[in-house]
């Protein structure tokens, strides 16, 4: 998978994809992220991206020459599939999305700043707003991250436990079941007997169970249910 993330700041977006998961990512050659600095692609002098909006009021605007060259620079090299704003106006991120978005080929991530960007923009070569969620972030990089982080977990090959995505919290609108490591007593409190057991069919009931009682106890609208 070969993802491009337009920025004006992309300094931001370096140690985010080079530890842990998404290093493995990239080192097995099941991830390509490329950071663009949308600066590079500014008409102006003073490599200026972003101006006042019309129509007055407070607040900047990303133009629209620095991104359209940008993404039609990139667009020389291959096809895309999706070409995704993050903005804290798109559509909420979810699993959903991160799966979906994992099948991918080619993905530009556009991180706006500011006021946001030019609406026109938005029009001619969008294809997806997304949002992590309601709040506000002074930029979309960190957002970005999140997006790229949550996909690349997905690719085939990058986790060593195959199995251990699909068991993940939300991947069956469960949360997470509780776990337990070495030692057996921490001051004071057991591990459960039933994980010691060996009793590979007792261990998964009690873990389905305690997942659905704690999506009851914290997310019942995971299940239908009402608050
Ligand atoms: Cl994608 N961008 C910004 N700037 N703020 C956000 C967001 C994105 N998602 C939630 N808040």
């Amino acid at each position: 998978m070969h993802i491009d993330i337009i920025s004006v700041v992309p300094d931001l977006l370096v140690s985010p994809f080079s530890h842990s998961m998404m290093k493995r990512a990239k080192d097995r050659g099941l991830l390509n992220v490329n950071v663009v600095n949308m600066r590079d692609f500014s008409t102006q002098k003073q490599k200026q991206v972003d101006d006042y909006q019309y129509g007055g009021g407070a607040g900047i605007v990303m133009m629209c020459e620095p991104i359209a060259n940008c993404i039609e620079h990139l667009k020389k090299e291959r096809t895309y599939d999706d070409i995704i704003y993050m903005t804290p106006d798109g559509e909420r991120l979810n699993q959903k999305t991160m799966n979906s978005l994992s099948l991918k080929k080619n993905l530009i991530i556009l991180c706006g700043h500011y006021k946001g960007i030019d609406e026109r923009i938005r029009e001619l070569y969008i294809t997806k707003e997304i949002s992590i969620g309601d709040y506000v972030l002074s930029g979309g990089e960190l957002a970005a991250a999140v997006l790229v982080d949550g996909i690349g977990r997905l690719l085939p090959g990058v986790l060593n436990d195959e199995t251990s995505a699909l068991f993940d919290s939300f991947q069956d609108n469960l949360l997470s079941h509780p776990v337990y490591t070495r030692p057996e007593v921490f001051m004071g409190l057991k591990v459960p007997d039933v994980l010691l057991s060996g009793h590979e069919k007792n261990v998964r009931d009690w873990r389905h169970e305690k997942a659905v009682e704690r999506t009851k106890a914290r997310r019942p609208d995971l299940l239908g249910e009402e608050e």
